[in-house]
């Protein structure tokens, strides 16, 4: 099967590369770089040392065989259309998107180039694709985060609703918590009306919070900076140069997460089991549910077992959001289609600390403190 990734030198995109490659899959990639410069104008850079895209490409060579990697912007339309032409992807995974909440709340400039880059990138994707390869399969990066917390249960993208007697299926409703999660929002209405008018089909994924570090031959990256980095991810580096778990607010807020490695599998399954063409379907992909104290305490225990000793600290939290909620999702669909979690939050914690600790010194201690606020 051939697999175009769109944002292949990412942290999701490198990792899925190789996991592809091994599995004979023909992988083909595109990538602006935009990840790299937005970290290090962040203050931050990749805890886990990354080479350049060049030097990546060689090094993938040499373990998984030839892979075409062009660097470019995927609003480039008129490119690629021709490489969609030339490479003609039976899946394209897209990540290609600007994926932090806090960057896209730090000024009307970022909200803009945030939904510039999120929404014409997907935008020119879907008009590429009715083009050139209107059969392949689009599998979308979306995020959990395009329900926010409601007060109901969230199911896997759809619902019955009874109105006025009538009862119809209805798109369950969105509440994005940041601008960054709305333009996934955006993607996901895009999406579906592509699908609908243009006969496209597309698997459009509800992501959990995705932490770890990946098991193949080379290293993706690994933020742990208060633009890019992620709650667990973040922890575990906090914990390891001795500085508090910075707690946001209660830290009662619950979300889905998962393993870096289990995302790959959960996405690989999605590739081998396309929807019907014309069909949108959404799955929500999360394995464990916890609130961030949990999370919080879990990374201190397994912390003492590399003889560090953590504190964890509740500051004042810089977003707007519930500290307090409700959080049940449905997510029924993956293991239907074969998923089966490979390890627990334990292990990977433990993973976490052996492959990082050798780079203690390259976690830049100045961008821990979250600067970004929401108001
Ligand atoms: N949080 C802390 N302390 C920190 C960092 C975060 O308490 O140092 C809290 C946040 O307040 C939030 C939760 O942890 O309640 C998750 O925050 P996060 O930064 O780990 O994740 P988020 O901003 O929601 O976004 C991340 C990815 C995004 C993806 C999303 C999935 O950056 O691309 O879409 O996870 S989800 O959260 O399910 O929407």
């Amino acid at each position: 099967m051939r697999v175009l990734i769109c944002g292949i030198d990412g942290y999701l995109g490198w990792a899925l590369a190789q996991y592809l490659a091994k599995r004979n899959f023909k992988v083909f990639g595109i990538d602006n770089l935009s990840r790299r410069k937005l970290v290090k104008k962040a203050g931050a850079q990749s805890v886990i040392p990354i080479s350049s895209l060049r030097d990546r490409k060689k090094l993938f060579e040499q373990y998984y065989g030839p892979i075409e990697i062009v660097k470019m912007d995927l609003k480039n339309y008129e490119k690629l259309k021709k490489l969609l032409q030339l490479w003609q992807p039976d899946a394209i995974v897209h990540f290609a998107e600007m994926p932090s909440a806090p960057f896209s709340m730090e000024s009307f400039k970022a909200a803009a180039y945030t939904h510039d880059n999120n929404l014409t990138g997907t935008l020119a994707l879907l008009f590429a694709m009715k083009e050139v390869c209107p059969d392949a399969h689009l599998v979308k990066l979306g995020t959990m985060g395009e329900y926010g917390t409601p007060e109901t249960d969230i199911p896997e993208g759809y619902y019955d609703i009874i109105f006025r007697g009538i009862r119809a299926r209805h798109m369950f409703p969105r509440q994005p918590g940041s601008f960054y999660h709305a333009t996934k929002v955006h993607d996901t209405i895009n999406i579906e009306f592509a699908c609908r008018i243009w006969n496209l089909r597309s698997t459009d994924i509800m992501q959990g919070v995705v932490y770890g570090t990946n098991q193949d031959h080379i290293p993706t990256r690994f933020d742990a900076d208060a633009v890019f980095g992620t709650a667990i991810n973040r922890f575990v580096t906090q914990a390891i140069i001795g500085h508090p778990i910075t707690l946001f607010g209660k830290g009662q807020q619950q979300r889905g997460f998962l393993p870096l490695q289990d995302s790959m599998q959960c996405i690989t399954l999605i590739i081998e089991n396309p929807p019907a063409q014309g069909e949108y379907r959404t799955i929500n992909q999360i394995e464990e549910v916890y609130n961030l104290t949990e999370l919080a305490l879990k990374v201190q225990t397994i912390a003492e077992e590399f003889n560090l000793t953590t504190k964890i600290d509740n500051i004042s939290n810089p977003r707007i959001e519930k500290e307090e909620h409700r959080y049940e999702v449905d997510h029924d669909i993956l293991p239907s289609l074969g998923y089966l979690p490979t390890s627990d939050m334990d292990n990977e914690l433990r993973k976490m600390f052996r492959d990082l600790i050798p780079f203690k010194d390259r976690i830049v201690t100045t961008s821990i403190m979250p600067k970004i606020r929401w108001k």
